[in-house]
């Protein structure tokens, strides 16, 4: 298998060929949930288990599992529950909170799980668990999220964004002083046609490549993404590429919509 996935042949894996056996390694070695990854129900998790009543402590760990369903709540005994370095794993359930045998809820290295976030895993189990009764208890959608805009240098970005919050969705854009410096984060409030308020927090990145470096930490996973390309340029000189690998990279699934600028200018 080495010499399958070293394809340059220098006898070394860097790190993309490293990454390419670990992903195919994943799918060969036999794992919970592998078979049936659009298993809604049961997250991947066989059906039987939820049958064990009288179990009190359950590992789950390098696992295919997606979810850890609601079903989990029928192990009334459970004291100890580890779901650790699962890949895929996205969510628990709100009533986990509320399995009164449960002392320990391990949950490390699942870099898909969303709820409950990585700032709650993070504080700990009383924390996992507060937030998890939380939810249990009925919950109000959140209509918060990040207005991500990236794009090479004079794209549009700025001008884009003044034009969306102006009240006549346009604007006379920007001029060299204006040039973006860093990240200016603003807030953006709109009221959508069935009048619900979404509030969106916007990042606007400073599109000179003496900041790409750092911008890699603040590419957000929970994000919408606006990559600007000046239609006057070519697509390949555009920098569209790199910024679709980078985002791909640091905030898999989230959407990314390519917007085309200066279009008026045909
Ligand atoms: N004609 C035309 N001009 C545009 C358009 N979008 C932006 N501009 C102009 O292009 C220039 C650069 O726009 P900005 O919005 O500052 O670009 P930016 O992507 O924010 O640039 P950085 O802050 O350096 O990353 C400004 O002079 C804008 O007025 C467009 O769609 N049409
Ligand atoms: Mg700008």
């Amino acid at each position: 298998m080495f010499h399958e996935y070293d394809l340059n042949k220098n006898s070394t894996l860097d790190e993309t060929e490293t990454a390419a056996l670990n992903a195919s390694l994943f799918w060969k070695v036999p794992r919970v949930g592998s078979n049936c990854i659009t298993d809604t129900e049961y997250g991947g998790i066989p059906p039987v288990i939820f049958l064990l009543t009288s179990l009190e402590t359950l590992h789950l760990d390098f696992q295919a599992i997606t979810a850890v369903p609601v079903h989990m709540c029928r192990l009334q005994n459970l004291k100890l529950l580890s779901v650790c370095n699962n890949p895929l794993l996205e969510s628990l359930p709100g009533s986990l909170g509320h399995l009164p045998s449960l002392k320990t809820l391990k949950l490390v290295s699942n870099p898909s799980l969303r709820t409950p976030p990585h700032e709650v895993v993070s504080r700990g189990f009383m924390s996992i668990k507060a937030y998890l009764k939380r939810l249990a208890g009925g919950f109000t959608e959140c209509r918060r999220t990040k207005l991500m805009f990236v794009g090479l240098g004079g794209a549009g970005k700025t001008s884009l964004l003044r034009a969306l919050m102006s009240g006549k969705k346009k604007t006379a854009g920007t001029s060299a002083e204006d040039i973006t410096d860093g990240i200016q984060i603003q807030p953006w409030t709109v009221r959508t046609s069935d009048d619900i308020e979404v509030t969106y927090s916007t990042w606007d990145f400073a599109g000179q490549t003496l900041y790409y470096n750092t911008h890699q930490f603040f590419l957000s996973k929970r994000a919408v993404y606006l990559l600007l390309w000046s239609t006057r340029q070519g697509f390949e000189h555009a920098g569209l590429e790199f910024w679709l690998s980078s985002v791909a990279s640091h905030a898999p699934k989230t959407p990314i919509f390519v917007v085309g600028t200066h279009c008026d200018q045909y």
